[in-house]
């Protein structure tokens, strides 16, 4: 049996503080941050600790992911990649041209696709693959697999048993904003985290529900709203008192939960009377884990 490898694609983020100003300036594609808005991101990052948990969370997960996939008798190897720092996705493809592998699944520790964020991935995988002769199939989206809905459930219905009164919470299913601008462009993003949030609404049985955006980036542009921060109000002039955030679109704890859900929403939250409770995130928990292997398994039936 051939090794079939498996690039697993994250976000990445700075190890320290001084990594701060190179990472916002690789997400902003080579144009640095104005001295204000590296300051109110090295602020952000003082607030949930100093460094985020993302990196070492990512590569638990791709160490779980590769135990499950060997142990269920496949023999992958997974190679991890972060969009913005090292190891970076093209040295991660390199890695596994030096190890002889010339088959490989990849696939983003992000469920919906976008143009803007899965296809950005692929763009820097595609090319670095193919200078190698590296066959690689790119997984674009897996937010319906049934496991991740599943889980995905399990953390809502959780949250739920958190609240004083379940039956009267609002539950609110966020992920990261984009350009407004996808929406002309005909990007199935916002379609398909209305499909997983319904999904997980209908396992449950919920009826107080509802979409948001969070983490919109400082930009001129305009992004997709409404943003959780202004749904808020809104929420506590309804008359609930308790509301449960689930950031279905991302899969760990990271600066984008720690610091813009659990810090900013609640803040924001508590000074209008509402309590807000945030759905448990997927890092590597088993059932999530399973979910993962799961995708990857499919795509390897389908690559042949
Ligand atoms: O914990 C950490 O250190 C990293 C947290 C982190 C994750 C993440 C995920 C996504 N982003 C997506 C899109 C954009 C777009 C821009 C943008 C900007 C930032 C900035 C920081 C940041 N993002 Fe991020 N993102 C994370 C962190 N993101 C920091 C810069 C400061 C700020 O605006 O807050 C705007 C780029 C521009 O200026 O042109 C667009 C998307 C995801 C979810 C999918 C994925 O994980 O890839 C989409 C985690």
């Amino acid at each position: 049996m051939t090794t079939l490898g498996v690039l697993m694609m994250a976000y990445g983020t700075p190890r320290n503080l001084d990594e701060v100003e190179a990472y916002y300036t690789d997400i902003r594609r080579g144009r640095r941050p104005t001295p204000e808005q590296l300051a109110d991101l090295v602020r952000r990052y003082q607030a949930i600790g100093g460094v985020s948990p993302l990196y070492e969370i990512t590569v638990r997960q791709a160490q779980a992911v590769e135990r499950v996939l060997n142990g269920q008798g496949g023999r992958f190897r997974v190679y991890l990649g972060m969009k913005h720092t090292a190891p970076r996705i093209a040295e991660a493809v390199a890695a596994m041209h030096r190890d002889g592998i010339d088959r490989a699944i990849a696939i983003v520790l992000a469920p919906h696709y976008s143009a803007l964020s899965v296809e950005t991935y692929h763009e820097q995988a595609r090319p670095a693959a193919e200078k190698l002769g590296l066959e690689l199939a790119c997984v674009n989206q897996w937010h319906l697999e049934p496991r991740f809905l599943d889980a995905l459930a399990a953390r809502v219905e959780e949250a739920l048993a958190r609240c004083e009164d379940p039956r009267r919470a609002m539950v609110i299913f966020t992920a990261h904003s984009l350009p407004a601008r996808i929406l002309e462009m005909g990007d199935p993003y916002v379609d398909q985290l209305h499909e997983s949030g319904e999904a997980v609404a209908k396992r449950l049985g919920l009826s107080h529900y509802t979409f948001g955006w969070q983490s919109a980036g400082r930009t001129a542009e305009p992004w997709l709203g409404p943003d959780l921060l202004e749904m808020l109000p809104t929420v506590a002039q309804d008359g609930y008192r308790e509301v449960v955030v689930c950031s279905q679109g991302f899969v760990a704890d990271h600066l984008e939960v720690l610091y813009d859900v659990d810090i900013e929403a609640k803040q924001h939250a508590e000074r209008l009377g509402l309590r807000l409770v945030r759905t448990r995130q997927m890092n590597d928990d088993p059932d999530f884990i399973q979910a993962v292997a799961d995708v990857i398994e499919r795509a390897r039936r389908e690559q042949g």
